[in-house]
């Protein structure tokens, strides 16, 4: 089972094994949490990137984390939100699971999350929160996963699921 704490702070600070970054399919860096994994990682995570050839929503591919203290980023590009009726719980989830696989086949044992698609991508936060604490709850790993808040609204509605799961 996997242990779940929600935290509110700046990802690009945690010290884990891997942080995971809400990237685009071109995994060619971005505003938001992309930008700052980007700039606190340095410029030798762009050129990693590259080399990836871009990733499908709900997929996952690893880089090493260069700069900053977690020594890998799991990018996975969330569903951009149009009303639900595009699959994108279900590429979400993807999101959550495929990073968890990805931790697991690179030997982490502690992960942290940011709310993946829930910036620029428009999905609703609740139902996002509710997403991503069962997928990370239902994966069985002996994993410490963090999820990382950075606004107020993200930490109230990820901690009142996490309430509600236990
Ligand atoms: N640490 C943790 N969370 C953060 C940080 C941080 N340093 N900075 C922002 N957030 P977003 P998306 C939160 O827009 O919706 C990029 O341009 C933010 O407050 O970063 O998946 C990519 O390249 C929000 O709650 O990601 C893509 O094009 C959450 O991270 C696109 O944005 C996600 O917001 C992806 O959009």
């Amino acid at each position: 089972m996997a242990q779940i704490s929600v935290i509110q702070g700046d990802i690009t600070t945690m010290k884990v094994d891997a942080i995971v970054n809400a990237a685009n399919t071109g995994l060619v860096g971005g505003g938001g949490v992309d930008g700052a994994i980007h700039r606190a990682a340095g410029p030798e995570l762009d050129i990693a990137c590259r080399k990836l050839g871009g990733c499908p929503t709900g997929e996952a591919k690893v880089t090493p984390g260069f700069r900053l203290p977690a020594r890998f980023v799991i990018h996975t590009p969330g569903p951009i939100w149009r009303d639900g009726s595009f699959e994108e719980p279900k590429l979400l989830r993807a999101c959550y699971v495929n990073s968890l696989k990805r931790a697991v086949e690179n030997g982490c044992q502690t992960i942290a999350f940011p709310s993946i698609s829930t910036g620029v991508y428009g999905y609703p936060l609740k139902a996002a929160a509710k997403i991503a604490l069962t997928a990370i709850a239902q994966f069985d790993a002996p994993l410490q996963v963090t999820m990382v808040c950075f606004e107020d609204a993200a930490f109230s509605a990820y901690q009142a699921v996490l309430n509600e799961l236990d």
